[in-house]
């Protein structure tokens, strides 16, 4: 063989040698995969706050650029600035543009193992639930305080956890935005009113739903920064800071010889925000059918104490019945 033969050889079996490295490069091992989606997890979510916080204050700093510095009205270079903006918050094309979609996708690259082969863990690994891994991300510990961001109680999968990081990302943007633009609601609520300023911002032909797009994010950031819609700006994260109880309504027929002893019980529980407990118990509160059924309302749960006048338990079905919570309750 001569020395071009041997050259020929070398590098064939190179070729041979690398191609079989690229198709034998192995999946992460299970572990490594699941650390991975948990630092994902933490860039994405930098970027996701840093990048909203700098949508939003760009759109602000050209208002008060024109109100503070100038004192003139909203500027339609403002309006347009700020539709800008908001476009990068809410962009219903589906085309992954906005933060909101970047944050998902990435995270779903990831962390989901639908993804492909190189997500190694299972999602059982991270939510925590009989995971495989000695050594899980347990997003299942936030299953209760997700429910403040729409949780359902329960994270099930990687979709419900990127639901209750967006939600939280977004109540920690809005505390940030008002506390540097303490006029932050106001100036939305003009750059948003119907028929002016941003509403005025004429998209172009090839994408039609950009104002639109932007003036609800601009609307849904109003709602974060006043979830109750009072004027009142209130960004406590979750709403407006639910604080729920629980009360039980305790139904007691006496007992009546010869015809009862030893009396009967049936007691309603409902947890609730403070208002509507007051008048669940309002409601339970006297005597009944000429006295025969005596409702006492007591701020603690059914099977906390036995009936206040016959002392019977009222622990379990069907004596205790539980009325569903209050939605905004977790
Ligand atoms: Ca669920
Ligand atoms: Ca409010």
């Amino acid at each position: 063989m001569n020395n071009f033969g041997r050259l020929l050889v070398g590098l064939t079996t190179c070729a041979a040698l690398l191609s079989s490295g690229i198709a034998m490069a192995a999946p992460p091992l299970p572990a490594t995969s699941l650390n991975t989606c948990q630092d994902k997890v933490r860039t994405e979510g930098k970027m996701f706050v840093q990048n909203t916080i700098a949508a939003v204050g760009t759109c602000l700093k050209a208002v008060a650029t024109d109100v503070i510095k100038k004192n003139v009205a909203i500027t339609a270079a403002t309006s347009k600035t700020c539709v800008k903006q908001f476009r990068t918050i809410n962009d219903t094309r589906g085309l992954g543009k906005s933060l909101q979609e970047k944050l998902r996708k990435n995270i779903f690259n990831k962390c989901d193992p639908a993804a492909g082969a190189n997500v190694t863990h299972s999602v059982a690994d991270v939510t925590g639930v009989a995971p495989l891994l000695p050594q899980p991300i347990d997003a299942a510990n936030l299953d209760t305080w997700c429910k403040h961001f729409g949780g359902d109680g329960s994270i099930d999968s990687v979709a419900e956890w990127e639901d209750c990081m967006v939600g939280s990302f977004d109540c920690e943007v809005a505390a940030a935005i008002w506390a540097q633009y303490p006029r932050a609601l106001e100036w939305l609520t003009t750059l948003t009113a119907v028929g002016t300023n941003m509403n005025l911002v004429v998209p172009p032909a090839a994408d039609p739903s950009r104002t639109t797009d932007a003036v609800a994010g601009a609307n849904s950031f109003k709602t974060l920064i006043d979830p109750d819609g009072d004027g009142i700006p209130n960004p406590t994260c979750g709403g407006e800071g639910v604080a729920c109880a629980t009360a039980c309504c305790y139904v007691e027929v006496p007992p009546i010889p010869p015809i009862a002893p030893p009396g009967d019980v049936t007691c309603f529980q409902y947890t609730a925000p403070a208002a509507q407990i007051a008048g669940f118990m309002g409601m339970c509160g006297g005597p009944s059918l000429g006295g025969f059924m005596i409702k006492t309302p007591v701020l603690a749960p059914c099977f906390a104490a036995p009936a206040p006048m016959t002392g019977l338990p009222c622990f379990v079905a069907p004596a205790l019945v539980k009325i569903p919570s209050d939605a905004t309750c977790p």
